[in-house]
Protein backbone atom coordinates (compact mmCIF):
# COMPACT_ATOMS: atom_id res chain seq x y z
CA UNK A 1 0.00 0.00 0.00
CA UNK A 2 1.28 3.23 -0.91
CA UNK A 3 1.29 5.81 1.87
CA UNK A 4 1.62 10.00 1.48
CA UNK A 5 4.89 9.59 2.57
CA UNK A 6 5.65 7.41 -0.13
CA UNK A 7 3.81 9.58 -2.80
CA UNK A 8 5.63 12.53 -1.18
CA UNK A 9 9.11 10.69 -1.67
CA UNK A 10 8.34 9.55 -5.16
CA UNK A 11 7.07 12.92 -6.23
CA UNK A 12 3.79 11.62 -7.20
CA UNK A 13 1.82 14.38 -5.31
CA UNK A 14 -1.26 14.98 -7.27
CA UNK A 15 0.01 13.64 -10.84
CA UNK A 16 -0.41 9.54 -9.92
CA UNK A 17 -3.48 9.15 -7.57
CA UNK A 18 -5.40 7.34 -10.07
CA UNK A 19 -2.76 4.15 -9.60
CA UNK A 20 -3.30 4.38 -5.44
CA UNK A 21 -6.77 2.37 -5.28
CA UNK A 22 -9.84 3.82 -3.83
CA UNK A 23 -8.19 4.87 -0.37
CA UNK A 24 -6.32 7.40 -2.57
CA UNK A 25 -8.55 8.72 -5.23
CA UNK A 26 -9.01 12.04 -5.15
CA UNK A 27 -12.49 12.57 -4.63
CA UNK A 28 -14.89 13.93 -7.32
CA UNK A 29 -13.64 17.66 -7.24
CA UNK A 30 -10.56 19.40 -8.05
CA UNK A 31 -8.78 22.80 -7.35
CA UNK A 32 -11.06 24.99 -8.61
CA UNK A 33 -14.35 22.35 -6.50
CA UNK A 34 -17.49 23.04 -7.43
CA UNK A 35 -19.24 24.34 -4.22
CA UNK A 36 -21.50 21.94 -1.94
CA UNK A 37 -25.31 21.60 -2.60
CA UNK A 38 -27.21 24.21 -1.18
CA UNK A 39 -28.25 23.47 2.37
CA UNK A 40 -31.14 25.92 3.93
CA UNK A 41 -29.56 26.90 7.77
CA UNK A 42 -31.52 26.51 11.03
CA UNK A 43 -33.90 23.42 10.18
CA UNK A 44 -32.27 20.57 12.68
CA UNK A 45 -32.10 20.93 16.27
CA UNK A 46 -28.71 20.80 17.38
CA UNK A 47 -27.67 17.24 18.47
CA UNK A 48 -25.96 16.83 22.15
CA UNK A 49 -24.04 13.31 21.69
CA UNK A 50 -25.43 11.10 24.78
CA UNK A 51 -23.38 9.98 27.85
CA UNK A 52 -21.25 6.85 27.46
CA UNK A 53 -22.76 4.37 30.22
CA UNK A 54 -20.31 2.39 32.18
CA UNK A 55 -20.55 -1.46 32.01
CA UNK A 56 -19.60 -4.26 34.16
CA UNK A 57 -15.94 -4.59 34.90
CA UNK A 58 -14.27 -6.35 32.40
CA UNK A 59 -10.73 -8.82 32.32
CA UNK A 60 -8.26 -6.15 30.46
CA UNK A 61 -6.33 -8.07 27.86
CA UNK A 62 -3.05 -7.68 25.72
CA UNK A 63 -2.53 -5.00 22.84
CA UNK A 64 -2.62 -6.30 19.47
CA UNK A 65 0.67 -4.98 18.64
CA UNK A 66 0.90 -6.40 15.11
CA UNK A 67 -1.39 -4.30 13.42
CA UNK A 68 0.35 -2.95 10.16
CA UNK A 69 0.26 1.15 10.11
CA UNK A 70 0.15 3.03 6.47
CA UNK A 71 3.92 3.26 6.87
CA UNK A 72 4.80 -0.19 7.74
CA UNK A 73 5.49 0.57 10.98
CA UNK A 74 3.64 -1.22 14.13
CA UNK A 75 2.99 -0.18 17.91
CA UNK A 76 5.75 0.91 20.25
CA UNK A 77 3.72 0.51 23.07
CA UNK A 78 2.10 -2.96 23.47
CA UNK A 79 1.08 -3.35 27.08
CA UNK A 80 -0.05 -6.09 28.63
CA UNK A 81 -3.52 -7.41 30.80
CA UNK A 82 -3.38 -4.16 33.18
CA UNK A 83 -3.70 -3.89 37.27
CA UNK A 84 -6.20 -1.37 37.61
CA UNK A 85 -7.71 0.63 41.06
CA UNK A 86 -11.04 -1.17 42.48
CA UNK A 87 -12.93 1.78 41.89
CA UNK A 88 -12.11 2.06 38.04
CA UNK A 89 -14.99 2.29 36.02
CA UNK A 90 -15.46 0.48 32.63
CA UNK A 91 -16.52 1.36 29.33
CA UNK A 92 -16.87 -0.41 25.77
CA UNK A 93 -16.93 2.01 22.91
CA UNK A 94 -17.36 0.41 18.73
CA UNK A 95 -16.05 2.46 16.38
CA UNK A 96 -17.82 1.46 13.33
CA UNK A 97 -19.76 2.88 9.85
CA UNK A 98 -23.29 4.15 10.60
CA UNK A 99 -25.87 5.78 8.96
CA UNK A 100 -26.08 9.67 9.38
CA UNK A 101 -27.61 12.80 8.49
CA UNK A 102 -25.63 15.70 8.13
CA UNK A 103 -29.13 17.56 6.86
CA UNK A 104 -32.15 16.84 5.78
CA UNK A 105 -31.60 18.32 2.15
CA UNK A 106 -28.62 16.06 1.92
CA UNK A 107 -28.65 12.03 1.55
CA UNK A 108 -28.08 9.74 4.28
CA UNK A 109 -24.14 9.43 4.67
CA UNK A 110 -21.90 6.73 5.97
CA UNK A 111 -19.67 8.48 8.89
CA UNK A 112 -17.02 6.51 11.04
CA UNK A 113 -18.04 6.96 14.67
CA UNK A 114 -17.66 6.09 18.21
CA UNK A 115 -20.79 3.71 18.68
CA UNK A 116 -21.31 4.81 15.14
CA UNK A 117 -22.07 8.31 16.44
CA UNK A 118 -20.37 11.85 15.01
CA UNK A 119 -19.39 13.17 17.64
CA UNK A 120 -19.06 9.84 19.52
CA UNK A 121 -20.98 9.45 23.38
CA UNK A 122 -19.29 12.31 25.83
CA UNK A 123 -17.56 10.92 28.69
CA UNK A 124 -18.16 12.32 32.09
CA UNK A 125 -15.45 11.67 34.83
CA UNK A 126 -15.15 12.58 38.30
CA UNK A 127 -11.48 13.52 39.20
CA UNK A 128 -10.27 10.38 40.95
CA UNK A 129 -12.57 7.39 39.32
CA UNK A 130 -10.54 6.39 36.92
CA UNK A 131 -11.81 4.96 33.13
CA UNK A 132 -10.63 1.81 31.72
CA UNK A 133 -11.69 2.13 27.88
CA UNK A 134 -11.87 -0.65 25.60
CA UNK A 135 -12.34 0.80 21.86
CA UNK A 136 -12.73 -2.14 19.49
CA UNK A 137 -12.44 -1.73 15.90
CA UNK A 138 -15.21 -2.44 13.68
CA UNK A 139 -14.42 -0.11 10.66
CA UNK A 140 -15.07 -1.85 7.69
CA UNK A 141 -11.34 -2.80 5.40
CA UNK A 142 -13.73 -2.13 2.44
CA UNK A 143 -15.30 0.85 2.57
CA UNK A 144 -16.48 2.31 -0.75
CA UNK A 145 -16.59 5.90 0.52
CA UNK A 146 -12.41 6.06 0.55
CA UNK A 147 -12.16 8.29 3.51
CA UNK A 148 -10.13 6.88 6.15
CA UNK A 149 -8.32 3.82 7.11
CA UNK A 150 -9.73 0.89 9.32
CA UNK A 151 -6.33 1.34 11.56
CA UNK A 152 -6.80 3.65 15.24
CA UNK A 153 -5.02 4.96 18.06
CA UNK A 154 -7.09 7.11 19.83
CA UNK A 155 -5.63 9.90 21.92
CA UNK A 156 -7.53 11.70 24.97
CA UNK A 157 -6.13 15.35 23.84
CA UNK A 158 -5.24 16.97 26.79
CA UNK A 159 -5.36 14.37 28.82
CA UNK A 160 -2.65 13.26 31.82
CA UNK A 161 -2.28 9.59 30.98
CA UNK A 162 0.50 6.39 30.72
CA UNK A 163 2.46 6.52 27.26
CA UNK A 164 0.66 3.69 26.42
CA UNK A 165 -2.49 5.06 26.81
CA UNK A 166 -1.59 8.43 24.70
CA UNK A 167 -2.85 7.36 21.92
CA UNK A 168 0.93 7.16 20.32
CA UNK A 169 0.63 7.46 16.69
CA UNK A 170 2.32 4.12 16.14
CA UNK A 171 0.20 1.99 19.05
CA UNK A 172 -2.79 1.59 16.17
CA UNK A 173 -5.06 -1.74 16.75
CA UNK A 174 -6.87 -2.79 12.81
CA UNK A 175 -10.31 -3.98 12.37
CA UNK A 176 -11.18 -6.63 14.03
CA UNK A 177 -9.47 -5.72 17.10
CA UNK A 178 -9.29 -3.40 20.10
CA UNK A 179 -7.31 -1.61 22.53
CA UNK A 180 -7.97 -1.08 26.28
CA UNK A 181 -6.84 2.19 27.52
CA UNK A 182 -6.70 3.56 30.95
CA UNK A 183 -7.32 6.78 32.07
CA UNK A 184 -6.22 8.09 35.66
CA UNK A 185 -8.76 11.04 35.95
CA UNK A 186 -6.11 12.57 38.37
CA UNK A 187 -4.74 16.02 38.00
CA UNK A 188 -0.78 16.36 37.10
CA UNK A 189 0.63 15.74 40.57
CA UNK A 190 -2.74 15.77 42.07
CA UNK A 191 -2.58 19.55 42.26
CA UNK A 192 -6.23 21.15 42.22
CA UNK A 193 -5.04 24.07 39.57
CA UNK A 194 -4.36 21.31 37.24
CA UNK A 195 -7.78 19.46 37.31
CA UNK A 196 -9.08 19.10 33.95
CA UNK A 197 -12.60 20.44 32.57
CA UNK A 198 -13.17 20.49 28.22
CA UNK A 199 -10.91 17.02 27.09
CA UNK A 200 -11.72 15.34 23.81
CA UNK A 201 -10.58 11.85 22.00
CA UNK A 202 -9.86 11.21 18.53
CA UNK A 203 -8.41 9.02 16.09
CA UNK A 204 -4.34 9.76 15.86
CA UNK A 205 -3.04 6.27 13.63
CA UNK A 206 -0.40 8.01 11.85
CA UNK A 207 -0.32 9.51 8.30
CA UNK A 208 -4.18 9.01 8.23
CA UNK A 209 -5.28 11.06 11.47
CA UNK A 210 -7.04 13.42 9.11
CA UNK A 211 -9.24 11.41 7.71
CA UNK A 212 -10.57 9.40 10.50
CA UNK A 213 -11.24 12.46 11.96
CA UNK A 214 -12.98 14.42 9.39
CA UNK A 215 -14.81 11.24 8.64
CA UNK A 216 -16.46 11.31 12.42
CA UNK A 217 -13.90 9.74 14.63
CA UNK A 218 -14.04 12.30 17.56
CA UNK A 219 -16.13 13.12 20.67
CA UNK A 220 -15.98 14.69 24.33
CA UNK A 221 -14.35 13.87 27.52
CA UNK A 222 -15.30 16.09 30.05
CA UNK A 223 -13.79 15.62 33.82
CA UNK A 224 -14.94 17.33 36.85
CA UNK A 225 -13.72 17.45 40.56
CA UNK A 226 -15.43 19.16 43.96
CA UNK A 227 -14.82 22.54 42.39
CA UNK A 228 -16.25 22.15 39.19
CA UNK A 229 -18.28 19.56 40.35
CA UNK A 230 -21.07 17.38 38.11
CA UNK A 231 -23.52 18.90 40.49
CA UNK A 232 -22.56 22.00 38.76
CA UNK A 233 -25.27 24.96 39.55
CA UNK A 234 -26.91 23.03 42.33
CA UNK A 235 -23.82 21.99 44.32
CA UNK A 236 -24.09 22.98 48.00
CA UNK A 237 -20.78 22.04 49.06
CA UNK A 238 -18.40 24.97 49.76
CA UNK A 239 -15.86 24.37 47.42
CA UNK A 240 -18.31 24.69 44.54
CA UNK A 241 -17.99 27.15 42.19
CA UNK A 242 -21.62 25.89 40.66
CA UNK A 243 -21.32 27.45 37.30
CA UNK A 244 -24.10 26.23 34.56
CA UNK A 245 -25.03 23.11 34.37
CA UNK A 246 -26.66 20.15 36.22
CA UNK A 247 -27.47 16.91 35.98
CA UNK A 248 -31.20 15.30 34.85
CA UNK A 249 -32.71 12.51 33.97
CA UNK A 250 -34.47 11.97 30.81
CA UNK A 251 -38.10 9.93 30.38
CA UNK A 252 -35.77 7.14 28.86
CA UNK A 253 -34.12 6.97 31.81
CA UNK A 254 -30.85 8.07 30.16
CA UNK A 255 -29.02 10.98 32.24
CA UNK A 256 -28.69 14.37 30.71
CA UNK A 257 -25.96 17.22 31.26
CA UNK A 258 -28.50 20.38 31.06
CA UNK A 259 -27.55 24.02 30.30
CA UNK A 260 -24.30 22.56 29.81
CA UNK A 261 -23.68 21.93 26.20
CA UNK A 262 -20.91 20.88 24.36
CA UNK A 263 -20.24 22.39 20.47
CA UNK A 264 -17.70 20.65 18.31
CA UNK A 265 -16.95 23.03 15.13
CA UNK A 266 -16.24 21.30 11.96
CA UNK A 267 -16.33 22.35 8.11
CA UNK A 268 -16.88 20.05 5.76
CA UNK A 269 -17.73 19.62 1.60
CA UNK A 270 -19.76 17.42 -0.45
CA UNK A 271 -19.73 16.42 -4.01
CA UNK A 272 -23.15 17.32 -6.09
CA UNK A 273 -24.57 14.82 -4.89
CA UNK A 274 -23.90 15.03 -1.24
CA UNK A 275 -21.84 12.76 -0.11
CA UNK A 276 -19.05 13.85 1.98
CA UNK A 277 -15.58 14.44 -0.18
CA UNK A 278 -12.15 14.78 0.92
CA UNK A 279 -9.01 15.77 -0.77
CA UNK A 280 -6.54 13.71 0.11
CA UNK A 281 -3.76 15.50 -1.67
CA UNK A 282 -4.64 18.98 -0.38
CA UNK A 283 -1.51 18.70 2.15
CA UNK A 284 -2.18 22.62 3.34
CA UNK A 285 -5.26 21.58 5.38
CA UNK A 286 -8.57 20.77 3.94
CA UNK A 287 -11.36 23.59 4.34
CA UNK A 288 -14.80 22.48 3.82
CA UNK A 289 -17.24 24.96 2.72
CA UNK A 290 -20.16 23.52 5.03
CA UNK A 291 -20.35 24.68 8.82
CA UNK A 292 -21.25 21.87 11.11
CA UNK A 293 -22.13 22.16 14.85
CA UNK A 294 -22.13 18.82 16.78
CA UNK A 295 -22.42 16.84 13.23
CA UNK A 296 -25.01 18.69 11.26
CA UNK A 297 -25.27 21.86 9.28
CA UNK A 298 -25.93 25.51 10.93
CA UNK A 299 -28.39 24.09 13.14
CA UNK A 300 -30.49 25.90 16.09
CA UNK A 301 -30.95 25.47 19.68
CA UNK A 302 -34.01 26.35 21.92
CA UNK A 303 -32.71 28.13 25.28
CA UNK A 304 -33.82 29.50 28.47
CA UNK A 305 -33.76 33.55 29.26
CA UNK A 306 -30.44 32.53 32.02
CA UNK A 307 -26.80 31.30 31.87
CA UNK A 308 -25.50 28.83 29.82
CA UNK A 309 -21.92 26.71 29.69
CA UNK A 310 -20.85 26.43 26.45
CA UNK A 311 -17.23 23.84 25.51
CA UNK A 312 -16.83 25.08 22.09
CA UNK A 313 -14.18 23.15 20.81
CA UNK A 314 -12.57 23.30 17.15
CA UNK A 315 -12.43 19.89 15.52
CA UNK A 316 -11.89 21.09 12.04
CA UNK A 317 -8.97 19.63 9.90
CA UNK A 318 -7.59 23.14 9.48
CA UNK A 319 -9.78 25.96 9.79
CA UNK A 320 -10.03 28.49 12.53
CA UNK A 321 -13.12 30.46 13.51
CA UNK A 322 -14.03 33.98 15.41
CA UNK A 323 -16.81 33.79 16.98
CA UNK A 324 -19.28 36.97 17.20
CA UNK A 325 -22.90 37.22 18.97
CA UNK A 326 -24.60 38.80 16.30
CA UNK A 327 -26.63 41.16 18.66
CA UNK A 328 -23.41 42.33 20.30
CA UNK A 329 -23.50 40.59 23.40
CA UNK A 330 -20.01 39.65 25.21
CA UNK A 331 -18.97 36.11 26.37
CA UNK A 332 -17.33 35.15 29.64
CA UNK A 333 -15.00 32.84 28.69
CA UNK A 334 -13.54 30.85 31.43
CA UNK A 335 -11.23 28.51 30.23
CA UNK A 336 -8.97 27.70 27.66
CA UNK A 337 -7.94 24.05 26.43
CA UNK A 338 -8.50 22.08 29.05
CA UNK A 339 -8.14 24.29 32.14
CA UNK A 340 -10.72 26.77 34.00
CA UNK A 341 -9.31 29.97 33.97
CA UNK A 342 -8.16 32.35 37.15
CA UNK A 343 -10.66 34.43 36.46
CA UNK A 344 -13.09 34.98 33.79
CA UNK A 345 -12.23 37.20 31.14
CA UNK A 346 -15.41 39.06 29.48
CA UNK A 347 -14.75 39.23 25.38
CA UNK A 348 -16.33 40.53 22.41
CA UNK A 349 -15.39 37.76 20.53
CA UNK A 350 -13.12 34.84 20.76
CA UNK A 351 -10.32 33.23 17.78
CA UNK A 352 -10.28 29.35 18.03
CA UNK A 353 -7.82 27.16 16.45
CA UNK A 354 -8.04 23.35 15.45
CA UNK A 355 -8.18 21.25 18.55
CA UNK A 356 -8.07 24.50 20.73
CA UNK A 357 -10.99 24.74 23.20
CA UNK A 358 -12.62 27.36 24.56
CA UNK A 359 -15.76 27.46 27.14
CA UNK A 360 -18.00 30.44 27.38
CA UNK A 361 -20.67 31.45 29.57
CA UNK A 362 -23.75 32.98 27.34
CA UNK A 363 -26.64 34.81 29.45
CA UNK A 364 -29.67 34.89 28.07
CA UNK A 365 -31.18 36.39 30.99
CA UNK A 366 -31.88 39.71 29.53
CA UNK A 367 -33.42 38.51 26.40
CA UNK A 368 -36.89 38.33 25.14
CA UNK A 369 -38.73 35.20 24.62
CA UNK A 370 -39.00 34.82 20.64
CA UNK A 371 -35.23 36.43 20.04
CA UNK A 372 -33.07 34.46 17.86
CA UNK A 373 -29.78 35.56 18.19
CA UNK A 374 -26.95 33.80 16.21
CA UNK A 375 -23.39 32.41 16.42
CA UNK A 376 -21.02 34.03 14.31
CA UNK A 377 -17.72 33.42 12.58
CA UNK A 378 -16.65 36.41 10.96
CA UNK A 379 -12.99 35.22 10.05
CA UNK A 380 -12.62 33.98 6.34
CA UNK A 381 -9.81 31.64 5.60
CA UNK A 382 -9.51 30.63 1.97
CA UNK A 383 -6.33 28.02 2.18
CA UNK A 384 -4.50 26.14 4.90
CA UNK A 385 -1.96 28.66 5.52
CA UNK A 386 -3.47 30.78 7.61
CA UNK A 387 -6.83 33.01 8.11
CA UNK A 388 -7.45 35.80 6.03
CA UNK A 389 -8.79 38.19 8.30
CA UNK A 390 -11.99 39.04 9.81
CA UNK A 391 -15.08 40.27 6.92
CA UNK A 392 -18.38 41.58 8.16
CA UNK A 393 -21.27 40.29 8.44
CA UNK A 394 -19.48 36.66 8.14
CA UNK A 395 -21.28 33.37 8.63
CA UNK A 396 -23.99 32.63 10.87
CA UNK A 397 -23.54 29.13 12.10
CA UNK A 398 -25.23 28.33 15.41
CA UNK A 399 -29.35 30.14 15.96
CA UNK A 400 -30.58 30.47 19.54
CA UNK A 401 -34.32 30.76 19.95
CA UNK A 402 -34.99 32.22 23.37
CA UNK A 403 -38.42 30.08 23.98
CA UNK A 404 -39.24 29.76 27.71
CA UNK A 405 -37.79 30.53 30.99
CA UNK A 406 -36.06 28.76 33.94
CA UNK A 407 -34.72 29.17 37.02
CA UNK A 408 -30.76 29.84 37.30
CA UNK A 409 -29.29 29.11 40.97
CA UNK A 410 -25.69 29.22 38.79
CA UNK A 411 -22.70 31.79 39.04
CA UNK A 412 -19.72 32.80 37.81
CA UNK A 413 -17.46 33.25 40.48
CA UNK A 414 -14.60 36.27 40.16
CA UNK A 415 -11.61 33.19 40.75
CA UNK A 416 -12.05 30.07 39.19
CA UNK A 417 -9.17 28.27 39.61
CA UNK A 418 -6.33 29.60 41.49
CA UNK A 419 -3.06 29.06 40.34
CA UNK A 420 -0.86 28.10 42.85
CA UNK A 421 2.08 27.07 40.65
CA UNK A 422 2.30 29.22 37.93
CA UNK A 423 5.62 30.84 36.12
CA UNK A 424 6.74 32.43 39.27
CA UNK A 425 7.17 29.12 40.76
CA UNK A 426 8.45 27.43 37.94
CA UNK A 427 11.09 29.14 36.33
CA UNK A 428 13.66 28.41 38.78
CA UNK A 429 13.42 24.48 38.03
CA UNK A 430 13.98 25.54 34.30
CA UNK A 431 17.27 24.08 33.73
CA UNK A 432 17.05 24.00 29.28
CA UNK A 433 15.38 26.60 26.20
CA UNK A 434 14.97 24.65 23.26
CA UNK A 435 13.70 26.67 19.91
CA UNK A 436 11.55 24.42 17.60
CA UNK A 437 10.92 25.73 13.92
CA UNK A 438 7.60 24.75 12.06
CA UNK A 439 8.27 25.33 8.51
CA UNK A 440 7.39 23.56 5.17
CA UNK A 441 9.67 21.95 3.24
CA UNK A 442 9.34 19.82 -0.38
CA UNK A 443 5.63 20.19 -0.07
CA UNK A 444 5.22 18.56 3.56
CA UNK A 445 6.02 19.71 6.84
CA UNK A 446 9.35 19.44 9.07
CA UNK A 447 10.21 20.60 12.52
CA UNK A 448 13.68 22.10 13.02
CA UNK A 449 14.13 20.35 9.47
CA UNK A 450 13.33 16.89 9.75
CA UNK A 451 10.18 14.67 9.25
CA UNK A 452 8.72 12.46 11.58
CA UNK A 453 10.78 9.39 12.37
CA UNK A 454 9.61 7.20 15.90
CA UNK A 455 13.72 6.47 15.81
CA UNK A 456 14.57 9.87 16.71
CA UNK A 457 13.88 11.70 19.97
CA UNK A 458 13.80 15.62 19.78
CA UNK A 459 14.39 16.57 23.55
CA UNK A 460 14.45 14.49 27.03
CA UNK A 461 12.79 16.49 29.71
CA UNK A 462 13.61 15.59 33.47
CA UNK A 463 10.19 14.41 35.08
CA UNK A 464 9.16 16.73 37.92
CA UNK A 465 11.48 19.52 35.74
CA UNK A 466 10.85 22.54 33.95
CA UNK A 467 11.61 23.84 30.49
CA UNK A 468 11.08 26.91 28.33
CA UNK A 469 10.21 26.42 24.61
CA UNK A 470 10.11 28.74 21.59
CA UNK A 471 8.37 27.41 18.98
CA UNK A 472 8.72 29.78 15.24
CA UNK A 473 7.05 29.22 12.28
CA UNK A 474 8.28 30.63 8.48
CA UNK A 475 6.48 30.96 5.48
CA UNK A 476 3.71 32.95 7.32
CA UNK A 477 2.34 29.87 7.77
CA UNK A 478 -0.08 29.49 10.78
CA UNK A 479 0.65 25.61 13.20
CA UNK A 480 -1.78 25.28 15.99
CA UNK A 481 1.18 23.50 17.74
CA UNK A 482 -0.04 20.88 20.27
CA UNK A 483 2.28 18.97 23.07
CA UNK A 484 1.10 15.96 24.65
CA UNK A 485 1.22 14.66 28.42
CA UNK A 486 1.76 18.61 29.81
CA UNK A 487 0.03 21.80 29.94
CA UNK A 488 1.92 25.09 29.26
CA UNK A 489 2.01 28.69 30.33
CA UNK A 490 2.66 30.94 27.46
CA UNK A 491 5.70 33.57 29.00
CA UNK A 492 5.23 35.85 25.86
CA UNK A 493 3.98 35.98 22.07
CA UNK A 494 6.32 38.16 19.95
CA UNK A 495 8.02 39.43 23.05
CA UNK A 496 4.98 41.10 24.73
CA UNK A 497 2.41 39.37 27.46
CA UNK A 498 0.15 36.92 26.27
CA UNK A 499 -3.68 38.00 25.59
CA UNK A 500 -6.05 37.31 28.42
CA UNK A 501 -7.45 34.07 26.29
CA UNK A 502 -3.76 32.66 26.45
CA UNK A 503 -3.27 33.55 30.23
CA UNK A 504 -4.45 30.21 31.25
CA UNK A 505 -2.58 26.69 30.76
CA UNK A 506 -3.04 25.56 26.99
CA UNK A 507 -2.14 22.64 25.35
CA UNK A 508 -2.18 24.04 22.04
CA UNK A 509 -1.11 27.06 20.92
CA UNK A 510 -1.26 28.97 17.53
CA UNK A 511 2.05 30.22 15.74
CA UNK A 512 2.71 31.70 12.45
CA UNK A 513 1.92 34.54 10.60
CA UNK A 514 0.91 38.01 12.73
CA UNK A 515 0.69 35.82 15.89
CA UNK A 516 4.26 35.25 15.56
CA UNK A 517 6.41 33.53 17.99
CA UNK A 518 5.68 32.09 21.64
CA UNK A 519 7.84 31.28 24.60
CA UNK A 520 6.04 28.73 26.78
CA UNK A 521 6.42 27.33 30.13
CA UNK A 522 6.81 23.56 30.37
CA UNK A 523 6.07 22.05 33.37
CA UNK A 524 6.85 17.97 33.52
CA UNK A 525 4.89 16.17 35.86
CA UNK A 526 6.43 13.93 38.61
CA UNK A 527 4.24 10.58 38.98
CA UNK A 528 0.97 9.18 38.34
CA UNK A 529 -1.24 8.14 41.52
CA UNK A 530 -3.96 6.06 40.42
CA UNK A 531 -1.73 3.43 39.06
CA UNK A 532 1.62 5.10 41.42
CA UNK A 533 4.65 5.05 38.47
CA UNK A 534 7.03 7.72 37.28
CA UNK A 535 6.12 9.79 34.98
CA UNK A 536 8.29 9.05 32.36
CA UNK A 537 8.85 7.48 28.28
CA UNK A 538 7.68 8.88 24.98
CA UNK A 539 5.05 11.41 23.91
CA UNK A 540 4.59 13.53 20.74
CA UNK A 541 4.03 17.18 19.39
CA UNK A 542 2.91 18.25 16.72
CA UNK A 543 0.65 20.97 14.38
CA UNK A 544 -2.85 20.31 14.69
CA UNK A 545 -3.75 21.45 11.27
CA UNK A 546 -4.15 17.57 10.79
CA UNK A 547 -3.07 17.59 7.22
CA UNK A 548 -0.18 19.17 8.17
CA UNK A 549 0.93 16.76 11.46
CA UNK A 550 -0.23 13.72 8.54
CA UNK A 551 2.39 15.29 6.13
CA UNK A 552 4.70 14.62 9.54
CA UNK A 553 4.69 17.49 11.44
CA UNK A 554 5.72 16.20 14.61
CA UNK A 555 8.43 15.31 16.65
CA UNK A 556 8.84 13.54 20.08
CA UNK A 557 9.86 13.95 23.55
CA UNK A 558 10.66 11.32 26.01
CA UNK A 559 10.52 11.86 29.75
CA UNK A 560 13.47 10.33 31.57
CA UNK A 561 12.56 9.03 34.54
CU1 LIG B 1 0.73 23.28 10.68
Amino acid sequence: MFTRRDILKAGLAGSAYGLLGPAFRRSAFGDSLPPSPATKPFVVELPIAPLAKSVAPFATRADPGNCVNVDGTTAFHVSGPRTVPTNTEFFLIHERAAPHSFHPSLPPNVIWGYDGMAPGPTFLARSGTPSLVRFVNDLPTNDPVGIGEPISAIHRHGGFQFPEDDGYPLDTFCAGQSRDYFYPNEADDLQEQNEHSTLWYHDHAIDITGMNVYRGLAGFFLNFDRVDSIAGELDTGAAALRLPGRMVTLPSGDQFRQFDVPLVFQDKRFDQNGFLAFDTFDHNGFLGDKFLVNGVVQPFLKVARRKYRFRCLNGSNARNYEFFLSNGQPFVAIATDSHLLEHPVTVKSFRIAPAERVEVIIDFTNTTLGQEIFLVNRLEQTDGRKPDGLVSPGTQILKFVVDRDADDPSRVPDTLRAVTEGPQQLLPKVTVQRTFDFERSDGAWVINGEFFDENRINAKPKRDGAEIWILKSGGGWVHPVHIHLTEFFILSRNGSPPPPLERGRKDTIVIGSDRGDVKILLPLPANFHAVPRPVAGRFVFHCHNIEHEDMRMMAQFEVQP
